[in-house]
């Protein structure tokens, strides 16, 4: 049985830009997704990033489209609850499937994942983008990704950064981008959002919702996050200057164009 958003959790993720839905994949999932994530990290795709230097501790491993590669990962992007999730959460008819995103941190690792909101990363515009955060193993809240409350709505757009410590720019350009505030220096002034997770347990963020994380922090536990994006009716290709990530082409997409193609399967309406 599907367990879709209440009212409720809808109204969060629209006011908060993050909500925390509960129970929301069955433990199959996770089991089939965990196995799928460690065939994954020995023997990656091609977009891999090793986010901790050589001789740290721990390790901060990325990668993409584990939907191409894996058929559980296939499986839970045309068949799982998500893609009700995600239409319910956006309020739109159809959803469209844009990518998928890795990022394990073992235990002991060090390195942050900084400061940053999606979008700009992305050459999309509209509203309807949403991420489902799916932890793989539990989580608490301190190493949990952090969101700050309300931030969809603050109508900025912040410069994309890579994620390697002491991450530099990413060449695309926009008008619209700021320079990144360090929120860690500014947490009097805003409100986070944080969750101590279960496995099935997923957050819902928008993709201009803010947000980073600590470290694992553990030294026992993993700490395997599996995050995919779904976009709903409005959202159009928009053509970037510079280099986006993931750096996915051979879409054949032009500016204005829906998403709806081979590269981003259409998956619901
Ligand atoms: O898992 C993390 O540390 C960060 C996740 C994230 O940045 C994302 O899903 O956009």
């Amino acid at each position: 049985m599907t367990h879709l958003p209440t009212d409720n959790e809808v109204a969060r993720y629209r006011a908060d830009g993050a909500v925390c839905l509960r129970g929301a994949f069955s433990l199959d999932w996770i089991d089939r997704l965990r196995a799928a994530v460690d065939v994954d990290m020995a023997d990656p795709g091609p977009m891999v990033r090793l986010n901790t230097p050589a001789g740290s501790p721990g390790l901060f491993f990325v990668d993409f489209q584990l939907w191409q590669r894996h058929p559980a990962a296939r499986d839970f992007v045309f068949h799982s609850p998500a893609r009700e999730i995600a239409a319910r959460l956006m309020g739109s008819r159809e959803v469209v499937y844009y990518h998928d995103h890795l990022l394990v941190k073992e235990p002991g690792t060090r390195e942050r994942t900084p400061w940053h909101h999606d979008q700009p990363y992305y050459p999309i515009d509209g509203e309807q983008i949403v991420s489902l955060w799916l932890p793989l193993d539990p989580v608490d809240r301190a190493t949990c990704v952090e969101y700050v409350k309300g931030s969809h709505h603050w109508g900025r757009w912040f410069q994309p950064k890579f994620f390697r410590q002491g991450g530099v720019d990413l060449t695309v350009q926009d008008a619209r981008f700021e320079p990144l505030p360090d929120f860690d220096a500014e947490r009097d002034r805003h409100e986070f959002l944080a969750w101590d997770m279960e496995p099935g347990d997923v957050i819902a963020f928008h993709a201009l919702t803010l947000h980073g994380a600590s470290g694992n922090l553990s030294t026992s536990r993993r700490r395997r996050a599996w995050a995919t994006r779904w976009c709903g009716d409005d959202a159009r290709y928009a053509a970037r200057v510079g280099q986006i990530s993931p750096p996915i082409e051979g879409h054949g997409l032009a500016p204005g164009d829906r998403l709806a193609c081979a590269m981003f399967p259409k998956v619901l309406g």
